[in-house]
């Protein structure tokens, strides 16, 4: 209800600040659960010269649709009431233009916040990535969601942005929709196996653990421009709570089954239920730790990719090299997650936390950042804990930036999306800086102007990838992941093969039959997807290329 409520209030102000609109076009929003179609066909009843058609989902959650009409015909007024006279519409207007992006927000500690805007340019270009979007919803109306495993949650925090789950209805006793977990309404605490995911008496703990989680999550997603505390990377992705950050692991792996169980069911259902996560934030770990020790923890990061969710992972706050000293997560061999170190407002790692040319992957804002804590304060906090949500709140930001080509199929094919969105981050989403060369993968400090800006080099060819048939034929390769020679086998033949880099670039393409040796010596490392064709069926796998 407080999603609605806010969405009027900003067309409101919208109303006021436009005087023109784009024609032919209304925005519609419908009671719950009414279909657009049958809304559409009983206005054309009431003015069928109006010729009513559903242009496209704004946000299937709240159902709320972009609908045309033909203004040669009627009147913007005129198509509007006559929109609201059928029964299953809740409200209707036009599409306002002329609303001008105001990328300074107005919250009232902004000026805190140096991650942003910072006079060294240390910052993150935060502003001018703004212009493009301020995200919270993607181009095909999915509402974005980055779950915060950790210590605490203020539910009731003014500044906070907390997804629910409302297809749950809290504390009754009953697993309403149906998941697995009973009263999952305000995300999950794993410790409790409840969907209490705060403690009754330490909520206003200020300096109390519950301000590690509420801190992160601010960092990620608090409400920017609302004229109150700070804003978050993203201003409107909604932050899941899990409390499970432990120095057990095995609550670790019950909050990102949590995580998994809510994304697969989004996939499966195609939107209807679960939720849209694409990332989550981990800023716990182990220090010195040695993935290989860990491989059910570390295999996680994989099987939440695999549904399309990356990983922000918290490094070492200790100025080791997690290459060689170890680190989990921060170490963890997954193709799936961002291992993030902490910088400074002059832009050099700060000398308390991790760095590693191989596992370490990207520098962001950690030192003195300004964010929310309980009971509706605010204050200061530095470690990796704090860069790696900048991490996970870009992560957000991009898939509300990203184009609808790159995301036409990605609940079929979520993985593929969600490596690209890491690709792009680590090609393009940073500013080199001098004193980080050999540090981490990058070399530089996220900047997320340049992350959202790099996603318009996407090129439709690469969706020949994400638009290929499911399941045929079974074809094999190995060794997966390979560095000399990949072989492809099939039980048909001829088939023809080719292989797309991970932003569609085609690499290879042969006919082939039978077991084929291809030499892959000449191929820089990274990830790759093979499609294998007969001309009637296809099939994609993925493989990993390492030098
Ligand atoms: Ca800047
Ligand atoms: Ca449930
Ligand atoms: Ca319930
Ligand atoms: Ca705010």
């Amino acid at each position: 209800m407080r999603t609605i409520i806010t969405i009027i209030f900003i067309g409101l102000v919208y109303v006021t600040l436009a005087q023109n609109y784009v024609p032919n076009q209304l925005i519609v929003q419908l009671e719950s659960k009414k279909s657009i179609d049958k809304s559409i066909e009983q206005a054309q009843v009431f003015l069928p010269e109006a010729e009513f058609i559903m242009l496209q989902p704004l946000s299937k959650s709240l159902n709320i649709w972009l609908v045309g009409y033909n203004e040669t015909n009627v009147t913007s007024e005129n198509a509007v009431a006559t929109i609201e006279r059928v029964s299953s519409v809740a409200l209707a207007q036009v599409n306002h233009a002329g609303i001008k992006n105001r990328n300074q927000p107005n919250d009232a500690e902004y000026g805190q916040q140096w991650c942003h805007f910072n006079s060294n340019d240390a910052d993150m270009d935060t502003e001018e990535a703004w212009d493009i979007t301020t995200g919270g919803v993607t181009a095909l109306g999915d509402t974005i969601v980055v779950a915060v495993i950790d210590g605490g949650a203020d539910l009731t925090h003014e500044d906070l942005n907390y997804w629910r789950n409302y297809q749950e209805i809290e504390a009754n006793g009953i697993d309403d929709d149906n998941n697995g977990y009973v009263d999952d309404y305000n995300g999950w605490h794993v410790y409790k196996n409840s969907g209490t995911v705060y403690e009754d008496d330490d909520v206003n703990m200020a300096g109390s653990w519950d301000d590690h989680g509420i801190h992160v999550s601010g960092i990620i997603g608090a409400k920017g421009n609302n004229g109150i505390g700070v804003s978050g990377v993203s201003w409107n992705v909604k932050v899941m709570a899990i409390r499970g950050s432990s120095t057990d692991e095995a609550v670790l792996v019950k909050s990102y089954g949590y995580v998994y169980d809510q994304r697969m069911i989004y996939n499966r259902s195609q939107g209807d239920s679960g939720a849209y996560v694409v990332a989550t934030n981990s800023s716990f770990g182990v220090n010195y730790g040695d993935p290989a020790a860990y491989p059910i923890w570390c295999g996680l990061y994989d099987s939440m990719g695999e549904v399309g969710i990356l990983s922000a992972v918290a490094g070492p706050n200790l100025g080791i090299n997690i290459d060689n000293e170890g680190d989990v997560p921060g170490a963890c061999p997954s193709a799936y997650t961002l291992s993030t170190t902490n910088s400074r407002n002059n832009d050099n790692r700060n000398n308390g936390a991790g760095y590693g040319l191989v596992h370490c992957d990207i520098a962001a804002p950690g030192t003195d950042i300004y964010s929310t804590i309980a009971g509706d304060s605010y204050g200061f906090k530095t470690g990796t804990s704090m860069a790696t949500p900048q991490v996970a709140g870009a992560i957000g930001l991009m898939y509300a930036a990203a184009p609808a080509a790159m995301l036409s199929n990605n609940l079929n094919y979520p993985s593929v999306t969600a490596a690209t969105i890491k690709n792009y981050m680590l090609t393009d989403g940073f500013d080199s800086v001098a004193s980080m060369a050999g540090e981490s993968v990058t070399g530089g400090r996220l900047n997320l102007f340049k992350a959202l800006t790099a996603l318009e080099q996407y090129d439709t060819t690469s969706t020949e990838i994400s638009n290929v048939k499911r399941k045929t034929s079974g074809f094999k390769l190995s060794p997966n992941p390979a560095s000399d020679v990949l072989m492809i086998s099939s039980s048909e033949e001829p088939q023809n093969i080719k292989i797309y880099s991970i932003l569609g670039e085609l690499i290879y393409s042969n006919i082939i039959s039978g077991t084929t040796k291809i030499d892959v010596s000449q191929i820089e490392a990274g990830l790759y997807f093979v499609i294998i064709s007969n001309g009637q069926r296809e099939e994609t796998q993925r493989v990993v290329i390492t030098r």
